[in-house]
């Protein structure tokens, strides 16, 4: 049976992030993927391209996920950028309703367009205790934990175990290029093991969509059969090509280039895992 996998997140008009970035990396495992979105985050080539944000109407999210779930027999759900409280509401309400492997990428903070820590206690209380897979970066990981920012691999851990004892079941802190040293370093924490994995930092530019690309592999390896740990390593390689192949744009801040890994692998590229 073919993998459906329904992505809950904004619009990246610029393509390397949110549901199109979520979108591609589902379609690189052959999983059929759809899109229920919460925002459109478009760039004023006017002032810096400024990220603006446009929230859809809770109603239309509601309707949206209404249709989407009566319509498919989804094997996975992923969310990313849920912009407003009454659209993570009805996120937790409607993944209450079924068992299926959810990831939650805990998106706080895009790239150039601020924070939403109003968002922080909602997603602790509603959201996180029901993730398969919970993938924030070093600033999501310490705003949900409560602690002072992450500025080592200690600390990735030290936030995985209280994220967890929230109640999400796998715990995956990015650390990614944002931890100094020249290795990208990101953590798997499943209750009992810490999972370690390294690459070379390939280049020194700013990427935008690596986190929403982490999640969305993740969440479509599972949806294939991946064991969890399988899936989070398969979605580190699957990034760090796409990073190797970024494409630059008028934005400064270069876009994933999603296929990477299956038509321009980087001989640069190789993870290790302990
Ligand atoms: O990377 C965070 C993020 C998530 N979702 C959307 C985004 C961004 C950052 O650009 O645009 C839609």
């Amino acid at each position: 049976m073919t993998a459906k996998v329904l992505t809950v997140a904004g619009s990246d008009v610029s393509g390397g992030a949110g549901l199109e970035a979520d979108l591609k990396m589902f379609d690189e495992y052959g999983a059929f993927g759809t899109a229920a979105v919460t925002c459109i985050v478009t760039f004023d080539p006017n002032d810096g391209f400024a990220h603006v944000l446009e929230f859809i109407e809770p109603e239309v999210v509601t309707r949206q996920l209404e249709s989407t779930m009566a319509v498919h027999e989804f094997t996975a759900i992923k969310s990313g950028m849920l912009g407003s409280v009454d659209s993570a509401l009805v996120l937790a309400e409607k993944l209450k309703t079924n068992d299926l492997p959810y990831v939650f990428d805990p998106v706080l903070v895009c790239k150039g367009a601020g924070t939403m820590v109003d968002l922080k206690d909602l997603f602790v209380e509603n959201l996180v205790p029901l993730a398969t897979v919970i993938t924030p970066n070093l600033e999501e990981a310490a705003t949900l934990a409560g602690i002072d920012p992450i500025d080592s691999v200690e600390g990735m851990v030290e936030a995985a175990k209280i994220i967890h004892g929230q109640g999400a079941k796998n715990v995956v802190v990015k650390g990614g290029a944002r931890l100094a040293g020249d290795d990208a370093i990101d953590i798997l924490f499943d209750g009992e093991t810490v999972t370690t994995l390294r690459s070379r930092k390939v280049n020194n530019k700013l990427v935008n969509g690596a986190g929403c690309s982490f999640a969305s592999s993740i969440a479509a390896g599972i949806a294939t059969g991946l064991d969890i740990k399988d899936a989070v390593v398969s979605a580190k390689e699957k990034v760090a090509h796409g990073i190797a192949n970024c494409l630059d744009n008028a934005t400064g801040v270069a876009s994933l280039y999603h296929p990477a890994a299956r038509v321009s692998p980087s001989p640069e590229v190789s993870v290790t895992v302990d």
